[in-house]
């Protein structure tokens, strides 16, 4: 092994450059439809940004000073580089005015401090957990199909310790048949009614329009759509109800998704997507506050797709978001392991969910609350703010 002190030669000939490392990276960056990313590496304790040494990363736990540069165009090219931000910042000014500037805004996003989402404070991870109300989910169909299961069950979340709990009447696993909406309604309405009353934070995981109405009527609070606004009167209800809400990322749809998920790089992919979906709710007035993004683990992705986005969790910072992950009891975990059916992917669930805290996820949504919290509980005491 070469002493810690042996440069490595390329340093002593690097060019005279504010971009340092950087000066002769990606040529082609500044030529039209180019798109650069920014994802923060090498995370710090917050106590560095005190220092100065850092920034912080979206308000949390972390700073960093550091990340990967990614440059792709609109076919095949794509370059990757790791530098400091400061040298980042210079490159960029270097190729061209737009390219610096749409680093500058993606710092921007990254570093700011968020604000509550649906009146939750974003000091500590917030765990969402899971009712469905449901014959045929993944991992729990038919366990609380019956309003009084679905209560009792809810009611056994929030005294583990959720944040919010996430009431939903369709199974969205790889394969289910759509529910008509009224069914969805007639499934979801009692149980979303009782926990509001309670004034717990509840929010409705649905992609019909119709049904998203109904339940912020019954005191839902918060919107979780896996079809990010697909129904073409999802955006119009959110942006009239005022409702916070998830914008999850699929390929395809339920039935089909899993067939032949495709991407050109899957968290890329991903980023431009959401980044397409809160533009869109930034027109029509619902502003980035009120929105927490989520890669929607397993949603037309393959193993390969799903540990991607998740190595990227701190790229997504850059929409100026809250981020979302749901990854619990999913099928990458039991195809990673010795597929383990999915109520006994715990483990799994709750190592690649502290992964992505690790990377200032907000929000876990989660089927095992009570566990989650001692998790969360661990990773607090390890990372003080
Ligand atoms: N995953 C499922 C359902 N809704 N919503 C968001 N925002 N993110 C997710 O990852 C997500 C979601 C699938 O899990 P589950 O609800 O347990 O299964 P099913 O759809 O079979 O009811």
């Amino acid at each position: 092994m070469p002493p810690l002190s042996a440069k490595p030669a390329a340093k002593a000939a690097a060019p005279k450059s504010a971009a340092g490392s950087l000066a002769g990276f990606c040529p082609w960056a500044g030529e039209e439809g180019v798109r650069v990313y920014l994802r923060p590496v090498g995370l710090m304790p917050i106590a560095a940004w005190a220092k100065g040494a850092a920034v912080p990363l979206a308000g949390g736990r972390f700073a960093f000073s550091t990340a990967e540069l990614i440059v792709r165009d609109q076919a095949a090219r794509i370059d990757r580089a790791f530098a400091p931000l400061s040298e980042i910042m210079a490159w960029g000014w270097e190729r061209s005015r737009t390219v610096a500037e749409a680093l500058d805004r993606q710092l921007g996003a990254l570093t700011r401090a968020r604000a509550p989402f649906a009146g939750l404070a974003l000091d500590r991870p917030l765990i969402m957990g899971i009712v469905n109300v449901t014959p045929d989910s993944f991992s729990d169909g038919g366990d609380f199909l019956d309003p009084a299961a679905a209560i009792a069950h809810g009611e056994a979340m929030l005294a583990a310790g959720a944040d919010i709990l996430d009431i939903g009447g369709e199974s969205t696993r790889p394969g289910a048949a759509p529910v008509p909406p009224e069914e969805e309604e007639r499934r979801v309405l009692p149980v979303i009614r009782h926990f509001a009353e309670k004034g717990a934070t509840v929010s409705v995981d649905t992609r019909h329009a119709s049904v998203m109405e109904s339940a912020a009527a019954s005191g839902a609070r918060i919107v979780n759509d896996i079809a990010g606004l697909g129904d073409p009167q999802a955006l119009p209800v959110v942006a009239r109800t005022g409702t916070p809400v998830v914008v999850m990322h699929m390929q395809g749809d339920p039935g089909t998704m899993q067939a032949n998920p495709t991407y050109r790089d899957a968290a890329l992919d991903v980023f431009d997507w959401l980044e397409d979906r809160v533009a869109r709710c930034a027109a029509a007035g619902v502003a980035p506050e009120r929105i927490a993004v989520d890669p929607g683990i397993g949603f037309g992705k393959r193993t390969e797709h799903n540990l991607e986005i998740l190595r990227h969790t701190t790229l997504y910072h850059a929409l100026g978001c809250t981020v979302l992950i749901g990854l619990s009891r999913k099928g990458f975990i039991g195809r990673l392991s010795r597929e383990e059916p999915p109520k006994e992917r715990l483990a799994g669930s709750l190592a690649a969910g502290l992964e992505t805290l690790n990377q200032g996820a907000q929000i876990l949504r989660v089927h095992d609350v009570a566990e989650t919290a001692q998790a969360r509980a661990l990773w607090e005491g390890l990372h003080p703010r």
